[in-house]
């Protein structure tokens, strides 16, 4: 006779709860670094560098200094004098805090100045005489590496020129093998352009060094604070538990909140010497002109197939453009982050991987925007690859990759690079998909269309992604091992607060995280309140990117949720008078086996853990649990993408856009939802209109939202999302794989295989994003490629 609690009445795992934090959010009353004031609080801006290379021969701050309500200028020589003109980036480099000898990036920092209010530091930035002499500029790979480039890193001993790594992965001998035994050999080289996260809110700090206690205080957004934690003890010298950082509301991070930036480290520096808080909001064109660029890489590609469609091998090589400093954040052991996730669905015997990094004049790039370390790059160079390779076979490329996928039963699954997947039901996805959109029937439509002259067209895209670093095997950023946290304090009337070391930035942990204490423990999810970002509060932990949260802090909390059961389990035997052993958990309840009406809730547990504990039992129900994951969890999806492209104008339009989804199980089926649209979005944005390109002099074309676009609700398609297939992880404790970037990972490949679709007749093979008009009307005139982005062209 079961008294069990209905799960999705208690909002556990499977309920769309509505989220707890956008109460506050859609009430404007959301508590952002920006909104926070503090007694005595200074306000510090930044002086950027208006050319992109040129050696800095004098700065005169002398007219800053003396501007009332001035209280500091900082320079770059005096954070020298404090060892802080350069900062270790999170990939073994070093990158200027505030520029010495030479400026790299236009954009770069220069100098800052603290003043009573914004405006008036502002002022004063531009009241300091700065005087350069230009050097010549890099603007792309090719330039990087030729006789006579100027070495941009020059401060760097044993750094004679602009290459950062040479980086390679697979088995070259053996796919050498495989390319001589093909009937077929397919070749794409492609630009994925430099993208920018954008989110809403830019980026900012608040230092907070108090000299009375000798403690620093930093309000500031990031998606890591435990990681800033470290850094900041060790750039800054300062003793770690005398840091505390708080992450408080994030307007969004997408990536671009995980390094560490010179504005955080400025902004620190100048409380300290003037004890006294210092604010640093940075505005929209200094965000879009120096944070966190992601891709600008060039791959190259090479498929060996059979007549049959058959993969026999993959080759390819990577250029990745990282600017002026090497700074992205990711597993140290792997320079071009998981790109070697590239082919995983797909059951390729033997590949080999190469990948080249290279300085530039361009702001630090190479950061993760909504992907798992590059895995952005290498989905969309296999969607790509595969359209083009299916195209080169003249066979369906739905066809062709159901012949090529991973199968069910060949899970788990070892991939040519060394990936284990874990699981996945690829073919199902596949065939749910091209049903949703009307496969058939819109290849017949595109046929009668085209008699028309009307241009048809329809993408294919599937992505799997590797989520939720570590294991500490494999995976550390600066050496520190990728593993995540969750304590879980039970109040003895059964209320509960949950802590995780991880950062939510608007994906929704507050609700989330509460969910999955809900179904560990019967709690109602509305008695469990859920903080992050404080870390003189949280457990430790590796912080929010890489989708890592579900798989490695969401498993933490089931696994802390589960200790308490069992330390209840011990309390209702002895509230129920029987030996632990006669004891049945259901949601919410324990029950004695033989007599299942003789039961005690597990609030009721939660108050003997305070007032009527066992002898010898440690009083109180709290507990902390550390996860490393065994693996990553390989979420996989299909996306599927109808256009029109009108000949005359290049203009393309969206007819229709289906995403199926495997995420595993899925705690709150509405959050993951708006995961997959908010993806989508970015993809479409990726695909259609942002471009962030530099000209010869490497003046950076887009540091606007003029130039940079954003899509709003206006000029985004609708989506049709299916959920039918659910592939649970086998490792995760209750099945669940990440799913917040899949679909900006997914996305991008889709539109760009559709609109070549539509040009099909054209013969064209690619065209670089983005697919502005003018790029896509060139492609159908003269039926050449269009790629590359400016100044370099393939056809220049
Ligand atoms: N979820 C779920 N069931 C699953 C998987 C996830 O209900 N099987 C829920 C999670 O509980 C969580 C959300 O979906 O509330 C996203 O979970 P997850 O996939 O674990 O991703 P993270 O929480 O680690 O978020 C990071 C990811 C990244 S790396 C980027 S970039 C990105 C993204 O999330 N940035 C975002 N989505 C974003 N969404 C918003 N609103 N803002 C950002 O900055
Ligand atoms: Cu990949 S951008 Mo997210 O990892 O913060």
């Amino acid at each position: 006779m079961s008294q069990a609690l209905d799960e999705i009445k208690i909002g556990g795992l499977g309920a769309s709860r509505r989220r707890v934090e956008d109460d506050r959010f859609i009430r404007g009353k959301g508590n952002y670094t920006d909104d926070i004031t503090l007694p005595g609080m200074l306000h510090m801006e930044i002086l950027r560098s208006p050319l992109a290379h040129a050696r800095i021969t004098s700065i005169d701050a002398s007219r800053a200094w003396n501007i009332p309500g001035v209280h500091l200028v900082l320079t770059g020589d005096m954070m020298a004098t404090r060892n802080l003109a350069w900062m270790p980036t999170l990939s073994y480099d070093t990158q200027a805090v505030l520029a010495t000898d030479k400026v790299r990036f236009q954009g770069q920092e220069v100098a800052c100045v603290v003043a009573d209010d914004p405006y008036i530091a502002k002022d004063a930035c531009e009241a300091i005489e700065v005087e350069y002499e230009p050097l010549p500029v890099i603007v792309n790979p090719t330039q990087a590496v030729a006789d006579g480039a100027p070495v941009i890193r020059d401060d760097k001993e044993n750094q004679p020129d602009n290459v950062i790594y040479n980086w390679e992965v697979g088995d070259k001998a053996g796919t050498d093998r495989a390319f001589e035994q093909a009937d077929v050999v397919s070749r794409l080289r492609l630009h994925y352009p430099r993208s920018h996260p954008s989110p809403i809110e830019c980026c900012g700090s608040i230092a907070d060094f108090n000299r009375a206690t000798s403690k620093l205080t930093v309000y500031m957004t990031t998606q890591a604070p435990h990681i800033i934690r470290a850094a900041v003890a060790l750039v800054a010298e300062l003793p770690e538990h005398m840091i505390r950082i708080v992450s408080p509301d994030i307007g969004g991070g997408f990536g671009n909140k995980v390094p560490v930036y010179p504005g955080y480290v400025c902004s620190i520096l100048a409380s300290i010497l003037l004890e006294r808080p210092v604010k640093w909001i940075e505005d929209k064109s200094g965000n879009l002109i120096s944070t966190g660029f992601a891709r600008d890489i060039y791959l190259d590609g090479e498929m060996a197939l059979r007549k049959d469609g058959k993969i026999l091998a993959v080759r390819m090589h990577a250029d990745a453009d990282h600017g002026a400093f090497f700074s992205d954040a990711q597993p140290s052991k792997f320079k071009i982050g998981l790109l070697h996730s590239t082919f995983a669905c797909y059951d390729v015997p033997v590949a080999h991987l190469t990948a080249r990094g290279t300085y530039s004049n361009k702001a630090p790039g190479g950061v993760a925007y909504r992907c798992s370390f590059r895995v952005t790059e290498a989905m969309f160079f296999q969607e790509r690859m595969v359209a083009a390779a299916a195209a080169d076979l003249r066979m369906d490329p739905a066809e062709f990759r159901r012949i090529n996928f991973v199968r069910d039963e060949q899970f788990p699954h070892r991939t040519p690079f060394g990936f284990l997947l874990d699981s996945g039901q690829y073919g199902k996805c596949l065939e749910v998909g091209l049903k949703a959109i009307g496969y058939d029937d819109f290849r017949h439509q595109q046929a009668e269309a085209r008699k028309r002259g009307k241009l048809l067209g329809l993408g294919i895209s599937t992505m799997t992604e590797p989520l939720g670093a570590g294991n500490s095997r494999e995976y550390d950023i600066l050496g520190i091992k990728m593993f995540d946290s969750a304590e879980l304090k039970i109040h003895m009337t059964g209320k509960a607060i949950l802590r995780t070391g991880a950062k939510t930035q608007g994906q929704g942990h507050e609700t989330t995280w509460a969910q999955i204490v809900a179904h560990e423990l019967g709690l109602p999810a509305e008695d469990v309140t859920v903080e992050e970002g404080d870390t003189d509060t949280a457990p430790f932990g590796m912080g929010t990117y890489a989708s890592r949260s579900t798989p490695v802090a969401g498993a933490a909390v089931s696994m802390v949720a589960r200790k308490i059961r069992a330390k209840a389990r011990k309390l209702a035997a002895h509230l129920l008078e029987v030996s632990e052993e006669d004891i049945e958990w259901e949601l919410g309840r324990f029950y004695v086996r033989s007599a299942p009406d003789r039961g005690v809730t597990i609030q009721e547990c939660a108050l003997a853990a305070y007032s009527n504990m066992p002898d010898g039992m440690e009083p109180g129900l709290q507990n902390t649990a550390y996860y490393d994951p065994p693996n990553l969890t390989w979420p996989f999806a299909v996306y599927l993408v109808t256009v029109e492209v009108d000949q005359e104008t290049g203009v393309w339009d969206v007819h229709n856009i289906v995403a199926v989804d495997d995420c595993g199980v899925r705690i709150n089926p509405m959050i993951v939802e708006g995961q997959i649209m908010g993806g989508l979005t970015e993809a479409y944005a990726m695909a259609n209109m942002q471009f962030i390109t530099f000209d010869a002099e490497g003046n950076c074309v887009g540091s606007n939202y003029m130039d940079y676009l954003l899509p709003t609700a206006w000029e985004t398609p609708g989506f049709e999302l299916h959920s039918e297939v659910v592939t649970p992880s086998p490792h995760h404790p209750i099945g669940a794989k990440g799913v917040g970037e899949c679909a900006a990972v997914g996305g991008p490949a889709a539109f760009v295989n559709a609109v070549l679709d539509a040009i099909a007749d054209t013969g064209v093979r690619n065209i670089d994003m983005p697919l502005l008009p003018d790029r896509v009307w060139e492609a159908i005139t003269y039926h050449h490629d269009v790629s590359g982005a400016p100044p370099v062209r393939s056809d220049d």
